[in-house]
């Protein structure tokens, strides 16, 4: 039913458990805060770099560090989460001793683009905890997600939400506060008409990419906001194919994209809609991580798209 409240959809449509049910809460929740603050950003002085580096060694922004302290303070309010990892902190830390969640976390995915007032994303994924230790609880391979999700800061703020087998989209209503239900059941086209990819690294990719995709835009339309979870979202309700490939200009191959926070999530959230995510040679679901923040390359969206992509990387 449209406009149902984020809590009631995952209960009785997702067959959600009450401490998943929690934990999204509790992701909602920060995420209207995010939502609020982001539309202030500029006035409050909150743009721009924090000054500091990532454990990776990349630019922080003002508002990666905030978004990242929302939602650790959100779950752990939870109590069903006990263990968060994110980009932003380099091991897996414990919120709650009895939590029986383990959370990842995007905090603010395309956080470079906050500046100039383009969309920006949170990405989550969810497990069941193993209880052995922190790391074994974060490094399952996505296939194990409980549920997985994201939320676009755009014009509207949207949580998508998906669970084996189901997608919804909820819009944060701007009169009552609620996540409500949008869009039920989301599947995404099985081929499309448009493509995604940063083609200015055309000449850094190995050939059979560089073929592929000189030939797969013929009669296409390109879309890259240069924004995984704006790219993902157009793609994921119009169908199209997301490609983030490996730079090969060193002679080694150098990915971007996480593993664990990016990759995972959107597979699973394309699979549950009738998509498909891959690296180009494996399933993205099935990969045990070895590294909380390790890289891959993403090829991600509709099904047949994805399987050219694949078809093409094993003709090579
Ligand atoms: P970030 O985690 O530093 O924000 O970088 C991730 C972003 C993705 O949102 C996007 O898909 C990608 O980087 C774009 O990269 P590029 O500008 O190299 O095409
Ligand atoms: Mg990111």
């Amino acid at each position: 039913m449209l406009h149902s409240p984020l809590n009631r959809q995952l209960a009785e449509r997702h067959h959600a458990s009450a401490p998943l049910v929690a934990a999204i809460s509790s992701l909602g929740r920060a995420a209207k805060r995010i939502a609020f603050e982001l539309r202030g950003a500029g006035l409050a002085g909150l743009l721009g770099d924090a000054g500091t580096t990532s454990h990776q060694g990349e630019a922080q922004q003002k508002l990666d560090l905030h978004a990242n302290d929302l939602i650790c303070a959100e779950l752990r309010f939870s109590g069903t989460t006990g263990i968060v990892a994110s980009e932003e902190i380099e091991q897996p830390h414990l919120l709650n001793d009895t939590g029986s969640l383990a959370v990842l976390i995007d905090t603010l995915d395309g956080s470079s683009n906050i500046d100039a007032n383009m969309p920006v994303g949170m990405i989550f994924s969810i497990y069941a905890r193993l209880g052995s230790s922190p790391s074994a609880d974060v490094l399952q391979p996505g296939c194990q997600q409980l549920a997985a999700g994201y939320v676009i800061f755009s014009s509207a703020t949207v949580m998508v939400v998906a669970t084996s087998g189901r997608v919804d989209a909820f819009t944060l209503c701007p009169y009552t506060g609620d996540f409500l239900l949008s869009l039920a059941a989301i599947t995404t086209p099985v081929t499309s008409q448009y493509y995604s990819v940063n083609e200015g690294y055309a000449a850094t990719w190995d050939p059979a990419t560089q073929q592929f995709v000189a030939a797969h835009r013929i009669g296409r339309r390109g879309r890259y906001v240069g924004a995984l979870v704006a790219d993902f979202h157009r793609n994921l309700l119009y169908g199209g194919l997301f490609l983030y490939p490996a730079d090969h200009s060193s002679g080694q191959p150098v990915t971007k994209l996480r593993l664990c926070y990016e990759g995972n999530p959107l597979a699973f959230i394309a699979e549950a809609a009738g998509g498909a995510g891959s690296t180009g040679r494996q399933r993205l679901l099935a990969i045990q991580p070895t590294n909380l923040h390790q890289r891959v390359a993403i090829a991600i969206g509709s099904r047949d798209d994805v399987a050219a992509y694949e078809a093409a990387l094993r003709a090579q």
